[in-house]
């Protein structure tokens, strides 16, 4: 069957650019999609930069000029791997061009950017531009499981979230500047960076809505040296130092729609953990809880079982009835990191094909950031915030 093509242009080639041109790659030879992505143009600020990578990563050209790219009449999507101070500029820009758009996390720096982003997102929607916010761990299979046992009434009214996001790559306090580490481009440190996703995490499994904060933000190291060189999460020290201007590590307390209460922490100080994404949930019938690091598994406990041989039970999510694990390998043989990012292309690429709204939505993106705007106020004021609900 010849299938429409879906042209894509991705702008930024660092780590998640990486994570995403592999979802681009390999997503169509694991899923049958509705439609071909083809890995049209990659752009980067450096023409030399961005071809060599372009050639790496299997994009058919590349580009140092976003906005001529955007303007193209044979590129139908935008993806935008860049830090978070472009986000808004490039994916107002795509979508009133009519390009669809997915768009990195946190969805922008500011609440007054994302809102900007998701008025234009609605108005887009209007000519069937779809537009869509990359919180990738939706799409681990235990968490759509973890979604799918709450929605099924398993662990009944939920009582307690409990959710953390651990890193440890700054906890030494030589490791360099690098731009997550600058307010101006990153919009905050851990909290926006890694704390975004266990927000979204959480919501998205509860299917609830935080509806007021009180945080704490602390920036441990205030100065660190120059960053000389940097990818992924390393990078090598130049002798002169600057500022750090975001947090190093966040938590808050959280109250949800339903008064479930909730208990969030994100860090890079938790030294020995890597990428620990934590959750736990607790509801009167039972609870559930996760941990990337062991990210194959979700563990559910069933109030109601005989107490003699109760307890925890370790699901391996790995059975071709829990999400998108058909696609892949024989039961057991389990899922990475990257997968999510695959998972990801396939449901936006499914929603653009059937003219729907993909989720995220830059309007779940848009009370993500109000959460996290809310978290920061909450710490400079020393009070409890309310999430306005729109
Ligand atoms: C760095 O903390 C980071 O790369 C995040 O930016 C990503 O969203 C997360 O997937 C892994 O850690």
């Amino acid at each position: 069957m010849t299938r429409t093509s879906l042209r894509v242009a991705m702008i930024g080639h660092a780590f998640m650019g990486n994570a995403h041109s592999q979802a681009w790659r390999t997503a169509p030879r694991f899923f049958d999609l509705p439609l071909r992505p083809e890995m049209a143009v990659l752009v980067g600020r450096d023409a030399d930069r961005a071809a060599e990578a372009a050639d790496r990563l299997g994009w058919a050209e590349s580009s140092a000029d976003w906005r001529a790219v955007i303007a193209r009449d044979d590129v139908d999507l935008v993806d935008i791997c860049t830090p978070g101070d472009t986000h808004a500029e490039i994916a107002i820009a795509a979508l009133r061009a009519g390009k669809h758009v997915l768009c990195e996390k946190p969805l922008a720096n500011t609440v007054a950017e994302a809102e900007q982003m998701t008025a234009v997102a609605d108005e887009a929607r209007a000519h069937g531009v779809r537009a869509m916010v990359g919180f990738t761990y939706r799409r681990v299979p235990a968490i759509g499981l973890a979604r799918r046992l709450v929605e099924e009434g398993r662990i009944g009214e939920v009582r307690h979230v409990r959710a953390q996001y651990l890193q440890d790559w700054i906890a030494d306090p030589e490791a360099p500047l690098s731009w997550r580490l600058d307010k101006a481009k990153a919009g905050s440190g851990a909290l926006g960076d890694i704390g975004a996703h266990v927000i979204d995490l959480t919501q998205y499994i509860t299917g609830d809505r935080i509806a007021e904060v009180s945080g704490r933000l602390e920036t441990f190291v205030k100065e660190r040296p120059y960053a000389t060189s940097h990818s992924g999460l390393s990078g090598t020290a130049s002798t002169e130092r600057g500022p750090v201007t975001v947090d190093d590590a966040a938590s808050f307390l959280a109250t949800f729609g339903s008064g479930a209460m909730g208990v969030f922490e994100a860090t890079r100080f938790a030294t020995g953990r890597k990428n620990a994404i934590r959750i736990e949930i607790n509801g009167s019938l039972g609870s559930l809880a996760f941990d990337f690091e062991d990210m194959n598994v979700l563990e559910y406990f069933d109030a109601r079982d005989d107490a003699e041989v109760n307890g925890f039970r370790r699901i391996l999510a790995t059975e071709p009835g829990h999400p998108y694990v058909a696609a892949w390998w024989p039961p057991g043989h389990g899922l990475g990191y990257e997968h999510g990012f695959t998972h990801q292309v396939v449901d936006l690429v499914e929603a653009i094909a059937a003219g729907a709204d993909p989720a995220p939505s830059f309007a779940d993106g848009l009370q993500v950031q109000r959460v996290l705007a809310a978290v920061e106020t909450s710490s400079h004021t020393r009070t409890w915030q309310e999430i306005p609900q729109s």
